[in-house]
């Protein structure tokens, strides 16, 4: 046990991966199961903002980089269910966990998509953010998790850039238009703060998810460089982020930002955002209604595998 312990330490302190048949801390395993599994969620939950206006897209071109995208979210999730399943979590149990409400999914899937722009935001900057948090996570001490988010951060950039060039078609276009980007970034920016998680000094985790190189850098570390990277991104594009306190600190060579409302992300991951409920009840009867599905692929599993042992 202790030549175990000593080579998982090591393991870490060198820099190298955890493989899923090497010894880990009971710790280690949950908090990696608790993140993969609400990343998993999240993506699975995430696809409804977005999903919801795939039947009203503007144009062919839109509804076809539209489908892409959120099919693109369904597969992050499933790839991250089978991460998960690599700590011997089992899936039915994950899904059944979110259902019911006993697990975790991002903040910022609680909050409807009012117009078109919407999209565009959101690929902007909920995938923008997505991008800031995950691109640490390629470096993350899980393989399996680290070599996921290789894979998934190539595509969420994707995404990012597909909302960005939407948001720049509607700012090229009429008045009504800009009022549509600039009313969902207005909606949209603070809740995308708050998918970096809770203040440094109100975040249970991080201390040992970073010690255990889970974690590279801290919520407000993320949180720090998502808005310094996206100010300029705002200017170019000619919207107004809705912070009259963000401003350029040139001693700390980085922006100043306002409060966040944090009794605003205690209530929404605590069940009580604007669509908490209805995005549980979609997944909920999705799930229901694909019950046939499951039963005919384990049946068919089933005869699969006593054919070869005959
Ligand atoms: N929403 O101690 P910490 C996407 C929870 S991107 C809900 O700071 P930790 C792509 C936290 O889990 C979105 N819950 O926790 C996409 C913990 O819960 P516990 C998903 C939150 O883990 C784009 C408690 O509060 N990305 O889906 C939130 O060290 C567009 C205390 O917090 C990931 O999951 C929140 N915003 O840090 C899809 C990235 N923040 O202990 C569709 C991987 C915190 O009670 C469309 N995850 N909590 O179970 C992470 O990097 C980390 O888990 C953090 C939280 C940074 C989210």
């Amino acid at each position: 046990m202790a030549d175990l312990e000593e080579h998982f330490n090591h393991t870490i302190e060198k820099d190298r991966r955890v493989e899923p048949r090497d010894w880990m801390p009971d710790g280690y395993r949950a908090t990696m199961v608790r993140q993969i599994a609400q990343h998993a969620h999240s993506e699975i939950i995430g696809m409804q903002p977005e999903g919801e206006w795939i039947t009203r897209a503007p144009s062919l071109r839109r509804k076809a980089i539209l489908l892409a995208k959120v099919q693109d979210e369904a597969g992050h999730g499933l790839y991250l269910y089978s991460a998960a399943e690599t700590l011997g979590a089992d899936r039915a149990e994950l899904t059944a966990m979110l259902i019911e409400g006993r697990q975790k999914y991002s903040s910022i899937f609680n909050y409807p998509t009012l117009g078109y722009a919407d999209v565009g935001v959101i690929g902007w900057l909920v995938d923008g953010a997505a991008i800031c948090n995950q691109v640490p996570l390629c470096r993350s001490s899980y393989g399996p998790y680290a070599r996921a988010m290789i894979r998934i951060c190539k595509e969420e950039s994707f995404h990012q850039r597909q909302g960005y060039e939407l948001l720049m078609t509607m700012m090229r276009g009429t008045e009504a238009q800009r009022a549509m980007v600039q009313d969902a970034v207005n909606r949209w920016w603070w809740p995308s703060l708050m998918m970096f998680g809770p203040p440094d000094d109100a975040s249970p985790n991080t201390a040992r998810s970073m010690a255990w190189k889970i974690k590279r850098h801290t919520n407000d570390e993320l949180r720090q460089r998502f808005v310094d990277m996206t100010v300029p991104q705002a200017e170019a594009l000619g919207v107004t982020l809705p912070d009259p306190d963000l401003r350029w600190n040139p001693e700390r060579g980085q922006h100043d930002f306002g409060a966040i409302d944090w009794s605003e992300l205690k209530r929404v991951i605590s069940g009580d955002g604007p669509c908490n409920a209805r995005r549980l009840a979609v997944r909920r009867a999705a799930h229901e209604n694909g019950a046939w599905v499951r039963e005919a692929a384990t049946a068919h599993a089933r005869k699969t595998a006593h054919a070869h042992e005959t």
